[in-house]
């Protein structure tokens, strides 16, 4: 029995877990877990990245001796060091509006199809180039000598050792995802320096050990190695899709819906590029293809602004709510940016000439369904964009505590969906950890092992699909 220590920070929560592997167990357990939240500041939105440091050495202690640890975090956003290694002021937050209007300019430059042919990567304003670009005159980039993701910056602060991990420095949109190597020529046109990033590392790498101060901090004997995982949560998360074979679709949940395939090349035809899919880089040479969908942050909104009632109350009232009454379209950027969020859906409603919904259960089913939709419409476009068909629908993630959503997930995709693990995130970061050191074998072999130890639950289509195509063709405007 060996123990790994996973750091899995999302938007809104981070939490320090220990998987323990032995020949033929898996077992996972919360050592800690700590709010993340982002605070707004004359400047814009920024992450508290000290609080989560903070939250990470807590959890190291709670978490006990450990034979190994990895990070992973959500993607596109860095912290600055300056000539000593210091760290430059609060990592921006990716939702905040310093790229408003910032693609425009970048596409002036290169065309957005050359961008997509050269890196892969849909269209959001979030993209570390488009932040990069944002950020170009500041004072802080022009005094920055080194840019670190936020799991690379974290693991930095742990071991002194600095790198970027190779799944997460994909979503940059600075890497051409088929050599996996930095994109050159599309940093040198938009006057990106490259030498800012620190070495690329790839998932399953030695990442240092933990330094002497935290060793004492918290309480652990030394040396404990720290190894580079798929340091993107979702490259993490589709790790432990607990698959079988090839034909499956997979929807990571969380604050985002990440609807997509795993496929062994990228696509970067021009009709994959207009559907907005991306091509992120994966375990093994696995490429993730996948639309971003807003996800549960459009009910994480409303909630907060209907002063946080039980979710356990709210969604059996939404389950009463006659279906597909009202849809919108959850990929659409307007409902990036927080605030506002019940009004912004109602409006969304009015405008494509639905019925408004007005209850907390009402505005609840309407993003619902809407999410269900955009599930269907990404597994779908995804299988014909790649020429890739798939038998079922596996849902990861904290979207699996949501049975509701998985239930209309299936009704509407038409397939059965599989949803578990929940902790995707942390058990992917745990079985590459396991697989460094030699305990588990391949991505099939981690797979087989989390079927046999998860818990996993089924929900079949419930037939209907011509309701959910007329919703479709409703939100397309035909
Ligand atoms: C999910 C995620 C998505 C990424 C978004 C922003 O947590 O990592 O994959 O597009 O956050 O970083």
């Amino acid at each position: 029995m060996k123990s790994y220590a996973a750091v899995d920070l999302g938007a809104s929560s981070g939490r320090v877990m220990v998987g323990r592997v032995g020949p033929d167990s898996l077992e996972l357990t919360e050592a800690h877990r700590f709010a993340n939240r982002p605070v707004r500041v004359p400047e814009g939105l920024r992450w508290d990245v000290l609080a989560l440091y903070g939250g990470v050495l807590d959890g190291l202690r709670a978490a006990g001796q450990v034979d190994s640890v990895g990070l992973d975090s959500w993607a596109v956003d860095y912290g600055l060091l300056d000539a000593d290694g210091a760290l430059l002021g609060n990592p921006v937050h990716y939702r905040d509006s310093r790229t408003e209007g910032v693609a425009e300019k970048v596409w002036a430059t290169v065309p957005a199809e050359r961008l997509y042919a050269a890196t892969g990567l849909q269209y959001a304003p979030f993209n570390t180039l488009y932040q990069l670009v944002a950020a170009r005159d500041s004072a802080q980039l022009g005094a920055a000598r080194r840019l670190l993701l936020i799991p690379d910056l974290l693991s930095y602060w742990l071991t002194g050792e600095q790198g970027t991990e190779l799944t997460n420095a994909s979503t940059t949109q600075l890497i051409d995802p088929r050599t996996r190597e930095w994109s050159y020529d599309i940093a040198s046109r938009l006057g990106i320096d490259l030498g800012l990033f620190a070495p690329l590392r790839r998932p399953g790498d030695p990442a240092g050990v933990l330094r002497p101060e935290v060793l004492e901090e918290t309480g652990l004997r030394g040396p404990v190695p720290v190894t580079a995982v798929g340091s993107h949560d979702t490259a993490s998360a589709v790790a432990a899709v607990p698959a079988d074979g090839e034909r499956f679709a997979y929807i990571c949940t969380g604050t985002w819906s990440l609807a997509g395939l795993e496929l062994d090349a990228p696509v970067l035809s021009e009709e994959s590029r207009s559907a907005n899919f991306t091509n992120e880089l994966g375990l093994d040479g696995t490429v993730r293809y996948l639309r971003n969908i807003m996800g549960l942050w459009l009910l994480q909104e409303c909630v907060r602004a209907w002063g946080d009632p039980e979710l356990s109350t709210l969604l059996p009232q939404a389950a009463q709510v006659p279906a597909l009454r009202s849809v919108v379209d959850a990929g659409d950027a307007a409902f990036l940016a927080p605030g506002r969020m019940p009004e912004r859906i109602a409006d969304a409603c009015r405008a494509s000439g639905q019925p408004v919904p007005e209850t907390p259960a009402e505005i609840t089913r309407c993003i619902l369904d809407s999410l269900a939709l955009a599930h269907r419409k990404a597994v779908e476009d995804a299988q014909r964009l790649a020429g890739h068909p798939v038998d079922v629908v596996h849902v990861v993630g904290g979207g699996t505590r949501n049975a509701l959503l998985c239930q209309l997930t299936a009704d509407a995709c038409g397939l059965p969906v599989v949803a578990g693990p929940t902790e995707a995130a942390a058990l992917g970061n745990v079985l590459v950890q396991a697989r460094a050191h030699g305990l588990v074998g391949d991505l099939a072999s981690g797979r087989r092992l989390l079927t046999r130890t998860q818990q996993l639950t089924r929900y079949e289509p419930r037939g209907d699909t011509a309701r959910w195509r007329e919703a479709q063709a409703r939100l397309a405007g035909g």
